[in-house]
């Protein structure tokens, strides 16, 4: 069990508790935590980010890290909330985080998908996308991590609204996929990072999802850093590369429209594990998940700082 200022990081929470998490953050750290609203979801409730920012008159780049896109990848938000409690526990003995905090602000949104992340704890569990209703509501949902303008809608999804890949009737029709494509095209030029947690597969996916040619080698070589830092941990393997070597093509990623309008480095994490519970990953793995990953991805920030 891992418990600080009361909340619980070893087990899953509601939305509501989410919410309440973030005021809470953000009272007793009010000298390096902001809390800041970036849209609303379909149904009208806030999206909020919270900053980490250390207190300098230095100009900061900016790393973006955003979790539960998609509703079912509970151990996303709980990683987002875990990555935010160890900054903060630690940025003061870390030198590394101290380091990095000197030249870059962390902006992290825990619940992208508010919506459907409430509707899969309340009604269905495996729910992916978001709750739009489409066609007199016989149909909901469009799936946001294929809703972003970077070829969009050409191949990996479908427009077909009962599909769990729907990418929508255009890039950023959705409230939620355009809150987020707003505001990381307003910061583009101080974006350093994009990162963007799922689950489940244990991969480092680089961009792009769409084409099969040879991918940026920075990239590559930076994934794999961070997922022997990872490995170094527990041994969890994970495998790196663009999705059409480890997985599937896709198209109208938030990853790959980020690094499209030009932010150099962009990953999506697909956290534990790889199919034995897959989105129901038990509580007991989310203590080690979280602890692995925060070494993969503190190495990124590590590197992209230091560049
Ligand atoms: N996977 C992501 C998805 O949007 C992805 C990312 C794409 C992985 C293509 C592999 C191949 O489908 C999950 N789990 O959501
Ligand atoms: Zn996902």
């Amino acid at each position: 069990r891992q418990v600080s200022g009361g909340y619980i990081y070893t087990e899953y929470h509601p939305m509501e508790e989410i919410y309440e998490w973030m005021t809470q953050i953000q009272k007793n750290n009010s000298e390096m935590v902001t809390q800041h609203i970036l849209g609303m979801t379909f149904e009208n409730r806030p999206m909020y980010y919270l900053k980490i920012s250390q207190p300098s008159n230095k100009p900061k780049k900016i790393i973006w890290m955003d979790c539960g896109i998609h509703a079912r990848e509970w151990i996303s938000p709980a990683f987002c909330q875990w990555f935010v409690k160890e900054i903060l526990q630690n940025y003061k003995s870390d030198p590394k985080i101290s380091r990095f905090l000197q030249n870059l602000d962390l902006y992290v949104l825990p619940v992208l998908n508010i919506d459907g992340y409430l509707y899969s704890w309340k009604k269905d569990r495996l729910w992916r996308k978001n709750r739009s209703p489409f066609e007199n509501g016989t149909c909901y949902g469009i799936d946001l991590n294929r809703n972003f303008n970077a070829f969009w809608g050409t191949i990996g999804a479908s427009f077909n609204c009962s599909s769990d890949v729907f990418c929508g009737h255009r890039p950023e029709e959705a409230p939620e996929s355009s809150a987020v494509a707003q505001f990381i095209r307003s910061k583009k030029s101080d974006i350093l990072c994009y990162l963007t947690i799922h689950s489940y597969g244990q991969l480092i996916l680089i961009p792009y999802g769409f084409t099969t040619k040879p991918p940026n080698e920075e990239l590559m070589q930076v994934a794999e850093e961070a997922a022997a830092a990872l490995a170094g941990k527990y041994g969890t393997n994970y495998k790196v590369g663009v999705p059409s070597s480890v997985l599937y093509s896709n198209s109208g990623s938030s990853r790959d429209w980020a690094h499209m309008i030009g932010i150099p480095f962009s990953f999506t994490f697909e956290l534990r594990d790889t199919g034995t519970h897959g989105f129901l990953l038990p509580t007991d793995q989310i203590q080690p998940t979280c602890e692995e990953t925060m070494l993969a991805v503190t190495t990124i920030i590590d590197y992209v700082d230091k560049k």
